[in-house]
């Protein structure tokens, strides 16, 4: 008897414990996100975009160019002038033979990998007002920042603005290079290298670079970043910090929870929600990732709101409502339906402007007439390495994990989960009890 009422006792404060972990977790992330908005908020360093970078941005977006139905573009409305805009916009709308496909980027060949790499790099490189300090790439990141669009965050307006501006960014990259589209970092992917995220092989140094500390490998080393704000705390380049913490970035039981939410409305308010849950990567990555007006200044920050949109472009296949048109009244201000989307505008046929809209950024348009999804790897259940399609990747449990690169931990003994770089040949190396992936010559 006594044995039972301790057993009882035992299951009693376990599933208080655990219970009332997650509900921490859970309120860790929105707390987290209420302190983010607030920071970014308070950001009031405010850079005015020139008419020439107005115009630059303006003509990314041809949508309705020559398509005669009248759809309209979107523009950018430049803050304290409004010179240069909608100029040097004569491109006829691209003709598509089939839907660019934004990939995972572990999905990505080497040749592929390499090409997006290398737009990004020229965008950072390229002015398009040579009188100004900002190149074509932190025009986005300006973009980004609460003087230029003060609803892109805390609130339902999130998603679509994000969208779009995906949109756009995409578009400057195809300018460079027309057969590069955004691809995302599917993050579930790290779970099983919770405790040691540093040690994945998307941190190398033919892959995204170093996690820890200034980012000195990689594509991106080096990269500069601008501002007081974003400058502070000695980062005088492109830095991350990384939260050796698996609880920030997505989980598959996060994809299983985004799997029940079947209306806007649910993705936008059960706890903790949509964006939220998003925010966990900005915190897990650190460094400039974690403040929001200066996240874009990392490269991460772009496929890491593609998958954002990948998991939203997942809800809306399965949403009961129209995802189109279902839109809640009495959202915060500036996060309504018919709230502009700012600084987007919309230019109509007769050349006149409108701001777009929050509920413009809900158009199917994006999926079906720009672009569209290959399946995440987190939704891969695989039997055999190649089942996950990467040489980042290997198989365990049925589910695709992340391999991890030279130095990383390896899980036991076995090297299935140690990634090389090309001529070299995956081993191991032993500390303690513990073994290390170690590349060999081949
Ligand atoms: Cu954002």
């Amino acid at each position: 008897m006594l044995f039972k009422i301790a057993l009882l006792v035992l299951v009693c404060v376990f599933i208080i414990v655990t219970g009332f972990e997650d509900d921490e977790t859970d309120l860790d992330k929105m707390k987290i996100m209420e302190e983010m908005i607030k920071e970014w908020k308070s950001d009031n360093d405010e850079i005015k975009f020139t008419p020439t970078q107005i115009s630059y941005l303006n003509h990314l977006d041809n949508r309705g160019r020559g398509s005669g139905r009248g759809r309209g573009r979107g523009n950018v409305r430049g803050r304290g002038n409004g010179q240069g805009r909608g100029k040097g916009n004569n491109r006829s709308k691209r003709q598509y033979e089939y839907l660019p496909v934004r990939k995972a980027y572990r999905h990505l060949s080497d040749s592929e990998r390499k090409d997006f790499h290398d737009a990004i790099y020229q965008l950072k490189h390229t002015f398009s007002d040579p009188t100004s300090d900002l190149s074509n790439y932190d025009l986005f990141v300006n973009l980004h920042r609460s003087n230029s669009a003060p609803y892109a965050h805390g609130g339902h307006a999130f998603a679509g603005w994000h969208r779009h501006c995906l949109y756009r960014f995409e578009k400057a990259l195809q300018e460079i290079n027309e057969d590069v589209t955004l691809c995302y970092l599917d993050t579930t992917m790290e779970y099983n290298v919770g405790d040691r995220l540093e040690d994945s092989a998307i941190f190398g140094p033919d892959t995204l670079g170093n996690a820890d500390g200034k980012v000195v490998t990689g594509p991106f080393a080096h990269f500069k970043v601008l501002w007081e704000t974003c400058l502070k705390n000695n980062r005088t380049s492109l830095s991350r910090n990384i939260q050796n913490d698996g609880r920030f970035f997505y989980s598959p039981a996060d994809l299983r929870i985004f799997d029940t939410w079947n209306t806007f409305e649910e993705m936008n308010t059960l706890r903790p929600n949509f964006e939220a849950e998003h925010d966990g990567v900005h915190i897990g990555i650190g460094g400039h990732m974690l403040e929001i007006a200066c996240a874009p200044f990392d490269p991460i920050f772009w496929l890491h709101h593609t998958f954002v949109d990948y998991l939203w472009w997942e809800i809306r296949q399965h949403q009961t409502t129209d995802p189109e048109t279902e839109y809640p009244n009495g959202t915060r201000p500036g996060h309504g339906r018919d709230d502009p989307m700012s600084p987007f505008m919309l230019e109509l046929d007769d050349g006149s402007e409108q701001p777009l809209t929050n509920i413009a950024g809900l158009s199917n348009s994006y999926t079906t007439e720009e672009y569209t999804y290959q399946q995440a790897p987190g939704r891969i259940v695989c039997s055999t390495y190649s089942d996950c399609r990467s040489k980042f990747l290997y198989c365990s449990g049925r589910r695709c994990r992340a391999k991890v690169r030279e130095g990383g931990q390896l899980e036991g003994r076995s090297t299935v989960s140690c990634y090389c770089p090309p001529g070299f040949i995956p081993g191991r190396r032993r500390r303690g009890r513990q073994y290390y992936c170690r590349c060999r010559p081949r």
